[in-house]
């Protein structure tokens, strides 16, 4: 989608929202060239996602063995509030903050356009991408304490390969402080309204540290410019954090010399309730799961050799091992890893099951990646469903 027909894509669809703009009760967005629509954009057909209204989990069932990307159309969406539409010609990236080289007021912030920011060098980056809460269900039905928040299974999660400029090379140019520390992301999107309480637009601080390292201002996902539904016309990537870091539809960044926060920092994304202490540190590097390429309950034909695929991911650096286990935990065998493809990426494994007998099983697979991490056999329970890094238990049956 060149600049022209984003834009005509815009119009169109601002039109086919026409409808729901007009109607009473729903604010139109005071930002030019932004309109909530929504809850989500593209379709999701039911043998590829389950749809829990503004989120939507990617089938585990629907991923083919020989699919290493996950195509857009088919990566899982967890929004807060509903996807805007943004026309990328008025679109701009504000910055702004003390910790900016000449220092900016949010009045008057530095403003990058869509175009400005195309033309800088680009960068290729492939990462797992996936939500604080996958896997949160299983608190509840592996462990008998039910968290708050969307109820999914593995399947929100993802990889892809984001296009964009380094947010190191944009900072850089524009110059910032040696001081500067803290860098707060915006997103476009409505205020997150709940329980009665506006906490504002959707915005989540991080170290400036990461922001050199390799965070990335991405325009485009497995070669084509992003969905509304996935950030267009910029999102931020932090690699191998969680999601939430990942602010799309991103409208600024504040660059400061204090540590920032908002309560996607302090009161979300970060460790409360349970064994917790009252002092935990927010979120950042994902943790180790692993998933088969199956539904949960599939019917399995049975043969001499059955062969199963899965993947399993960290956000810590690549996998090391999967072992798998196909009675109970009782034993465990070494899959086959195939080699990942791209370093940020999830690997691809295969498990050659030998005459499985008729009847129920539950399959279990448990990875430790390169910075040493096995996947445990409980998740200490935490309020948010953060993190369920453990075992899951897969039933299926073979007949
Ligand atoms: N502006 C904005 N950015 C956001 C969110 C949001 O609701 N609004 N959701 C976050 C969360 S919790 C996740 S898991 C990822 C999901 O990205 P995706 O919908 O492109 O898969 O986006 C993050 N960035
Ligand atoms: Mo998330």
């Amino acid at each position: 989608m060149d600049a022209r027909t984003s834009r005509r894509t815009f119009l169109s669809s601002a039109a086919a929202v026409g409808a729901v703009m007009a109607a009473p009760g729903l604010a139109v967005r005071a930002v030019a060239g932004v309109v909530a629509t929504g809850p989500i954009l593209k379709p999701l057909p039911a043998d590829q996602f389950i749809d829990f209204g503004t989120n939507a989990e990617m089938r585990w069932s629907s991923v083919g063995a020989h699919e290493y990307l996950t195509p857009q159309s088919r990566l899982f969406v967890r929004n807060h509030t509903r996807t805007p539409l943004i026309d990328a010609d008025a679109w701009r990236l504000r910055v702004f903050g003390d910790g900016l080289a000449s220092p900016k007021g949010e009045g008057d912030a530095l403003a990058l356009s869509y175009a400005e920011l195309r033309r800088l060098p680009h960068t290729r980056v492939t990462t797992t991408h996936e939500c604080t809460g996958n896997g949160r269900s299983f608190f509840a039905t592996q462990q008998g304490q039910a968290p708050s928040g969307t109820a999914w299974t593995l399947g929100a999660v993802g990889t892809v390969r984001w296009e964009g400029v380094r947010l190191a090379h944009v900072l850089r140019r524009l110059g910032i402080r040696p001081d500067a520390v803290s860098i707060q992301a915006t997103g476009l999107d409505d205020n997150y309204v709940s329980g009665g309480v506006d906490y504002g637009r959707v915005r989540r601080p991080f170290p400036v540290d990461k922001a050199l390292d390799d965070a990335i201002l991405a325009w485009g996902m497995n070669g084509r410019d992003l969905l509304p539904d996935h950030g267009f016309p910029v999102r931020l990537v932090l690699p191998g954090w969680v999601g939430i870091a990942s602010i799309k539809w991103l409208g600024s960044l504040e660059i400061s010399t204090r540590e920032l926060t908002s309560p996607w920092n302090t009161k979300w994304y970060r460790m409360t309730g349970g064994d917790h202490p009252a002092d935990t540190k927010p979120l950042t590097v994902n943790p180790v799961r692993s998933a088969w390429e199956l539904a949960r309950g599939q019917v399995i034909e049975r043969r001499r050799q059955v062969t199963l695929h899965g993947r399993s991911w960290s956000g810590a650096g690549a996998i090391a091992r999967v072992e798998v286990s196909t009675d109970d935990g009782a034993s465990w065998r070494d899959a086959r890893l195939l080699r990942p493809e791209r370093p940020g990426g999830w690997t691809q494994w295969r498990f050659d099951w030998e005459r499985p007998a008729l009847g129920g099983h539950v399959l279990m697979t448990r990875a430790t990646d390169s910075a040493g991490r096995t996947q445990p056999e409980s998740t200490p329970y935490n309020d948010g469903g953060y993190f369920f890094d453990a075992v899951v238990r897969h039933p299926v049956r073979v007949a």
